[in-house]
């Protein structure tokens, strides 16, 4: 019998997570590993934890995939992200504080990568231009862009894994007036460094992490002010003179913003940070996940295989309070299916699971609420393989209390220092306030003189 074909659409976190799981069970001792091709936009691994200096279109007149901009450090502490099967200790040799900047994680997550070893299933530059399925072979047909050789590539395959992220295309409202604004336009999508906005007055519209990070990133250097428009809820921190949140935009008149509150304000520059669209534009109608960021988009068995289709396999589709060791649990049991080791309920079964997890979710309230349905979601993924076990409820709780902390100081957060439920190390603290560290290089950051943490009590 000829081996099974996988395609893997992505080589992010979650796509190298899915990598990852077929070498762990290589590792194993497992030999009949199915044949994997995985296919990469861009000419790099790391997804979005790639910095690309480019907005608009790529070399290759490809979307830019890339959100994340300069001085970006991590907005949840590393304790809840860490890889069960590779720890920061592991990787950096010493303890590390809570919260890296972009290059210091994107060096970790790199890390458990075999560079050498990987190149051989990836396909760079080869955007997924089309997947199709036929009912009477039970196979997909994937259609890519070779843009190394300039030619198309059709191939067949028994499983497609859609890991192509969700936080790359804008959702980008309209104001009326807009057309008159002076000044720069742009999504967070095409931030890249704050330092374009030193000493101007911006608007930022949405209230959530973007609108947050880089509210405080433009705060940190040296935005005149920061005004942060919301529509349904204030974030409501206790923010610095210097930002401040009001409500909705009503309309423009030139560079005046006028606010459903009634008063208006002069800006030099607007961000839109108003979230991303689920875009999967190479998926016809049949197979398409269609949500918006939420923690149990309709539609797919265990957050992960598409209902009316399951050899279709979602990773990360969900909003994320859990992020890398989450896309592992999906990629083990993703695998595990398509291994044959799990054998998949029919769909009257599968429907009914999802229903229960939604009911559950529609109950959940509170952002502890959320934590905590993330990481049952979790356990239950990692219940039925062999993931290692990474106590996902005690980071809950770490989760819960960053919470906290983020209350206390929008501006300190970031010094706290947390315990890591897979190696019990106790991350040192910052040693300097974070509005101070301005480098954020990995040079820099891994060169701060932390002040090394007392060993745990037994
Ligand atoms: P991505 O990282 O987006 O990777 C998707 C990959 O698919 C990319 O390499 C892309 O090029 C490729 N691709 C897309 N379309 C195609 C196609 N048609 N054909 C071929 N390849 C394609 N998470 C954290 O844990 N901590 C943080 O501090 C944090 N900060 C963030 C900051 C910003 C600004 C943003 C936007 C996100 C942040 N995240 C953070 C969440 C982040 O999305 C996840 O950490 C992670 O990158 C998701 O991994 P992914 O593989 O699912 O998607
Ligand atoms: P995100 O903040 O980019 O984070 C993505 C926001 O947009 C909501 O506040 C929503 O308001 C608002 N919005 C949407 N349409 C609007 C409209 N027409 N008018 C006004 N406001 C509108 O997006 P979301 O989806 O969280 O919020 C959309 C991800 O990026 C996050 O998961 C986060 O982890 C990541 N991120 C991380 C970092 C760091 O780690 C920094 C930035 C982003 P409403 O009314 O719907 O509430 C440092």
């Amino acid at each position: 019998m000829s081996k099974n074909r996988i395609a893997i659409l992505g080589a992010g976190p979650s796509g190298l997570a899915q990598l990852r799981a077929f070498e762990a069970a290589r590792l194993a001792g497992v030999k009949d590993l199915p044949e994997i091709v995985c296919y990469e936009k861009q000419n790099a691994i790391g997804g979005m934890w790639n910095y690309s200096w480019r907005t608009g279109l790529d070399r290759n007149g490809e979307p830019v995939h890339g959100s994340m901009y300069r001085y970006l450090w991590s907005n949840g502490p590393k304790e809840c992200l860490e890889f069960a099967d590779y720890s920061f200790d592991e990787h950096f040799g010493e303890p590390i504080p809570s919260y890296p900047p972009r290059e210091v994680l994107k060096d970790y997550i790199m890390g458990r990568i075999d560079k050498q070893d990987i190149q051989k299933y990836i396909r760079f530059e080869c955007p997924v231009r089309w997947v199709s399925f036929d009912d009477d072979t039970q196979k997909f047909t994937v259609t890519v862009m070779n843009h190394k050789t300039n030619e198309q590539e059709v191939e067949e395959f028994d499983y497609v894994v859609v890991a192509t992220g969700h936080f790359s295309t804008p959702n980008m409202p309209y104001f009326a007036g807009l057309e008159t604004f002076p000044g720069r336009i742009l999504h967070a999508h095409d931030f890249r460094d704050a330092l374009e906005f030193k000493d101007e007055n911006i608007l930022l519209i949405g209230s959530s992490y973007s609108a947050e990070d880089i509210g405080t990133q433009c705060y940190k250097y040296g935005t005149k002010s920061v005004t942060i428009s919301y529509r349904t809820q204030a974030l409501g921190y206790d923010w610095p003179e210097g930002i401040k949140e009001v409500p909705l935009v009503t309309h423009f008149e030139d560079d005046v913003a006028h606010f459903a509150d009634g008063t208006s304000q002069q800006f030099d520059a607007i961000i839109m940070c108003t979230g991303y669209l689920f875009h999967f534009p190479f998926l016809p109608d049949e197979l398409r996940l269609q949500t918006h960021n939420c923690l149990y988009p309709a539609n797919l068995y265990k957050g992960i295989f598409w209902q009316p289709n399951p050899k279709l396999i979602y990773l990360g589709m969900q909003d994320q309070y859990f992020t890398f060791n989450m896309f592992d649990a999906q990629a083990w049991y993703a695998r595990d299916v398509m291994m044959g080791d799990i054998k998949l309920p029919d769909l009257a079964t599968r429907e009914a699971d999802e229903q229960k997890w939604l009911t559950t979710y529609d109950k959940s309230v509170t952002v502890d609420d959320s934590i905590d349905f993330q990481a049952a979601y979790i356990r239950d993924l990692t219940d039925a393989t062999d993931y290692p076990e990474f106590a996902v409820e005690k980071q809950g709780e770490i989760l819960k209390e960053w919470q906290e902390h983020k209350k206390d100081g929008i501006m300190t957060f970031r010094e706290k220092a947390y315990r890591s439920t897979l190696t019990g190390t106790l991350a040192p603290e910052l040693p300097e306030p974070w509005l101070d560290v301005l480098d954020d290089s990995l040079e820099h950051f891994l060169n701060l003189s932390f002040v090394k943490p007392k060993k745990r009590k037994k």
